[in-house]
């Protein structure tokens, strides 16, 4: 525990009441806006929502996995868009420098990404390099006491509010491989960094992806995350770690709001001349959802519990994600049936969690990465 019990339950109670109070009756207009408003940015702010995950010293509030994880099930309860505006400060905007940093860098940039000063954002993804990470052709060459980047970064989620990137780039150009990357702290107006212009989703809109584009970006030597060389893989493997189980906390808060919705639905909806929670078919729908919810709650804070006494949980963390997106998305998926035609209209709400939550799937390692790191993790475990 990095608080008291009664610090964070008056912390979970607060972030509830944002959630009920300020963000479920702005869902709406935010996902046809595209926009997250500026007043409730500044709210987040003082709430302390950009520095849930950064250590008290940096000004953060220095939760625990666990803490953080409980939060963010509660800011599940709402469209992601919301968690995605502070969402990188806590997780892979951030984590790079917390995890990997000199003193000197986490001095100059923590305080900032803890009080939503500034946006971090995490550029690992090319548009030839994907899930196989490591293959990334961004290039860092030293010139004199600066590194001189070029290269494109694609999806880049919150890239268009960034003040600050951690980017990975290969230093050696000998080395194709993991060992060659190296990462950097790329702040936003670097001479020859400019941005693509935002991406069209399917959905959580209110959260904004584009491309990052190095031309021949000059950035300090000191700029080398941990001053290290041929570490940057490592470090966004680290980052991914536990950023993989802040999503399954995401997945796990939208199961729950689809979860109340479809039982408050269907306790409403007559049909035959009773409500539908009534029927057993409706009913076996619900009880499928809640059983996975349960499964999926107790294995994040199981990982999360774990990664507190500070074991490696890189197997867990995937089968966390793995499991988590792909049951939200059934969860999503039933929702849609229960709430019948209803679920299928915009004016619900249910239809914009159906593609809001598909992303998870995708981003931060798709199913099908998780499932391979999964599987070499036991056959590593067997072999030692
Ligand atoms: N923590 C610490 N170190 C790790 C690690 C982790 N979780 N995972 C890998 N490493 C280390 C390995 O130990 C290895 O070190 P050594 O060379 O010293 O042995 C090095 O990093 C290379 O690892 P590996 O050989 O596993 O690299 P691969 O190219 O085979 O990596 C996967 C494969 C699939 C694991 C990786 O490319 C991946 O996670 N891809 C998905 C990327 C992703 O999530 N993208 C989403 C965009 S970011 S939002």
């Amino acid at each position: 525990m990095a608080i008291d019990t009664e610090t964070m339950d008056q912390l979970l109670e607060t972030v509830r009441r944002f959630v009920r109070e300020r963000l479920i009756p702005i869902e709406a207009s935010v996902g046809d806006d595209d926009k997250v408003p500026d007043d409730v940015i500044d709210e987040m702010r003082g709430l302390g929502l950009f520095g849930l995950s950064i250590p008290e010293e940096f000004g953060g509030l220095g939760l625990s996995v666990d803490e953080e994880v409980r939060v963010i099930i509660e800011l599940g309860h709402t469209s992601p868009a919301f968690r995605s505006v502070f969402g990188t400060n806590n997780g892979i905007g951030s984590q790079g420098i917390v995890i990997d940093g000199t003193p000197e860098q986490k001095n100059k940039y923590l305080p900032k990404l803890a009080a939503g000063d500034i946006v971090g954002s995490f550029a690992l993804t090319e548009p030839d390099s994907g899930s196989d990470a490591a293959s990334l052709r961004t290039t860092a060459r030293m010139d004199g006491n600066e590194y001189v980047l070029n290269g494109t970064k694609r999806f880049i989620t919150n890239s268009p509010s960034a003040g600050l990137f951690t980017v990975m780039a290969r230093t050696d150009p000998a080395n194709k491989g993991a060992g060659g990357i190296s990462a950097f702290l790329v702040e936003a107006g670097a001479p020859g960094l400019s941005l693509g212009p935002r991406y069209k989703k399917m959905g959580q809109q209110g959260a904004h992806v584009a491309d990052v584009i190095f031309d021949n970006c000059r950035v300090p030597a000191d700029a080398l995350i941990g001053g290290v060389e041929g570490q940057g893989f490592k470090t966004a493997m680290k980052v991914l770690d536990r950023g993989r189980l802040t999503i399954s906390g995401m997945c796990i808060g939208n199961a729950e709001r689809l979860i109340s919705d479809s039982v408050r639905y269907a306790r409403e909806r007559k049909q035959f001349g009773k409500p539908i929670a009534d029927f057993q078919l409706v009913q076996a729908m619900l009880a499928d959802c809640e059983t996975e919810l349960y499964a999926a709650k107790a294995m994040v804070m199981d990982a999360a519990r774990r990664k507190d006494l500070g074991e490696t949980i890189t197997k867990e963390a995937a089968i966390c994600k793995y499991y988590c997106s792909e049951m939200v998305g059934r969860v999503a998926d039933r929702a849609v049936q229960i709430h019948g035609g209803a679920g299928y209209i915009a004016d619900y709400g249910i239809e914009r969690f159906y593609r809001d939550v598909r992303l998870y799937r995708l981003y931060e390692g798709t199913s099908q990465i998780q499932q391979l790191i999964i599987a070499r993790e036991m056959l590593k475990q067997a072999a030692e």
